[in-house]
């Protein structure tokens, strides 16, 4: 039997359990042929708990046929740097990475790393079960799998991109199929309602990482809350771009979702647009016991939102927010420092703004330039200075000089030190 391991490295403090990483296990195990021909498991690695030398050491307990890393702009250099001594370990061991950080410039990733076979672009479950399967036969072709980039001998090959898949609940829970091993209940679960962004912020690659809008079943969503409820899990986060982006739809799940947390065990956290909220809304949020609402903004001046591409509406936010802190929910408001349009000051303003929302908590980040962004396709336009490294982070634009952006970075961690984090317990 051939084995498979799949790495996710998380962020430090409390980690979610990886869902790509789930998904892409659940997905190959559904078929008959490649669950009989491999074993596969997940590595899920929190860089509090563990050195780089200790996740080597974990992995290579055994020696893996396949290693897949899920890389984003926070994990890829670490991966990279585990990938490359493992390959030295194993020369015959196929190095895969897929995930929303390598996609876009997959080439570039292939070409300073040469130690990767391949790069997945994009959605990552077919992609992956297709290049288990080719793995099994005895000439290892790539040629007919589609969203991948790869080393042919001494070239690379990008393969034409794959088609989203047209219903997502052909992907089986990782849950109920036990792919995600709940061993621990205080991490955090994340449940995806849906893929993808209806709203084209230019600095998020949310919108564009599947770039139609797509959505799991009710029925299915439900299952998956109502087993990680009876397994203990006490935090779950909807990872969706906006939660309340479609109220019926909201309503929908919101109702399901009460019955089957009526005794409010699960604390529920979600991403929501302020602009769409009302007090229905709130009842609906309260009822599936929503404790968390992150709430965007971003920023306030106009020449800035223009230049993001982000509609605001200053009264509505403001009167929608106060609804939101009035009815109890634990409130994390979001702003970006170094947005070409702001400078000092106007970054400044946006922080009088926020705090006079009176949030419990307030995200402050500093501007990543994401592969795949149409920020990072403006960089002549916007001026953009930013490391040429991940996580991109910006240094100067057209409107913020790089010793305001340097002086904007202390007042920001000096606020964020002041409020609580959103934290549940
Ligand atoms: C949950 C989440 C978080 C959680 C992380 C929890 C965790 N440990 O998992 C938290 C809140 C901590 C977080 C923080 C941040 N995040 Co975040 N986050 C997300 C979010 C909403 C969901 C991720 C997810 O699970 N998606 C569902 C899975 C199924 O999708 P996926 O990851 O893309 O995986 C699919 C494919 O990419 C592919 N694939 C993935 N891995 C692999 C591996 C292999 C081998 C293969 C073959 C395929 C494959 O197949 C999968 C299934 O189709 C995404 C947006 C989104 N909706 O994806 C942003 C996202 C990942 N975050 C992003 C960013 C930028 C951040 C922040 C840096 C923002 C900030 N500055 O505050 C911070 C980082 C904080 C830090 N320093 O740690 C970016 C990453 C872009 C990039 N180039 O990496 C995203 C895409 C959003 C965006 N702004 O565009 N985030
Ligand atoms: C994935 S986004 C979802 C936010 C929510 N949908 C909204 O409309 O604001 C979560 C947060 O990450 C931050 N973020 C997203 N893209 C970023 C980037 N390129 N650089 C820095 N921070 C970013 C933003 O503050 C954002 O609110
Ligand atoms: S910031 Fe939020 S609303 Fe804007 S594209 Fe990203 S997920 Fe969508």
């Amino acid at each position: 039997m051939k084995k498979i391991m799949l790495v996710a490295i998380n962020q430090p403090k409390r980690y979610a359990f990886c869902l790509a990483l789930g998904y892409l296990k659940s997905y190959l195990e559904n078929d008959p042929f490649l669950r009989s021909a491999y074993r596969c498991v997940i590595g899920n690695y929190s860089i509090e708990e563990f050195e780089e030398d200790d996740i080597i050491d974990d992995i290579a307990k055994e020696q893996y046929d396949i290693i897949g890393f899920s890389c984003y702009s926070l994990n890829v250099t670490l991966n990279l740097r585990i990938a490359e001594r493992l390959k030295k370990l194993w020369p015959e061991c196929l190095i895969v990475l897929g995930g929303p950080e390598v996609s876009e410039i997959s080439e570039k990733y292939l070409v300073d790393n040469p130690y990767v076979d391949i790069i997945a672009r994009g959605e990552g479950e077919v992609t992956f079960s297709e290049i288990a399967r080719k793995i099994l036969e005895k000439d290892h072709d790539f040629a007919d799998v589609e969203g991948i980039t790869y080393w042919n001998k001494n070239e690379i090959k990008v393969n034409k991109s794959r088609q989203l898949l047209d219903d997502l609940d052909k992907i089986p829970s990782p849950y109920l199929n036990e792919s995600i091993l709940l061993d621990n209940p205080k991490n955090i679960a994340l449940v995806e309602t849906f893929r993808g962004c209806r709203f084209k912020c230019t600095y998020c690659y949310e919108g564009k990482n599947f770039p139609k809008l797509r959505h799991f079943s009710v029925e299915r969503i439900i299952g998956d809350i109502k087993y990680l409820i009876k397994k203990g899990i006490t935090e779950i986060w909807l990872i969706n771009s906006t939660f309340n982006y479609n109220k019926p739809l909201l309503t929908r799940i919101c109702k399901k979702i009460s019955e089957v947390n009526s005794e409010k065990k699960a604390r529920l956290v979600a991403d929501l647009r302020a602009e769409y909220i009302d007090s229905e809304v709130v009842e609906l949020l309260k009822s599936a016991n929503v404790v968390i609402a992150e709430i965007g903004l971003q920023a306030v001046n106009k020449e800035t939102l223009e230049n993001i591409k982000r509609p605001f509406d200053r009264n509505k936010f403001i009167e929608n927010f106060r609804l939101v802190v009035d009815n109890g929910f634990k409130t994390c408001l979001d702003v970006i420092c170094g947005l070409p349009g702001d400078n000092f000051f106007r970054f400044a303003r946006t922080m009088k703004f926020v705090i006079n929302q009176r949030p419990v908590s307030v995200s402050g980040a500093f501007l990543e330039v994401l592969p795949g962004t149409e920020m990072r396709e403006s960089k002549e336009r916007f001026d953009l200075v930013y490391d040429p490294q991940p996580n991109y982070e910006i240094i100067s634009n057209y409107s913020f000089s790089a010793d305001e952006i340097r002086r904007a970075k202390i007042f920001t961690k000096k606020i964020i030190r002041e409020y609580h984090s959103v934290c549940i317990d």
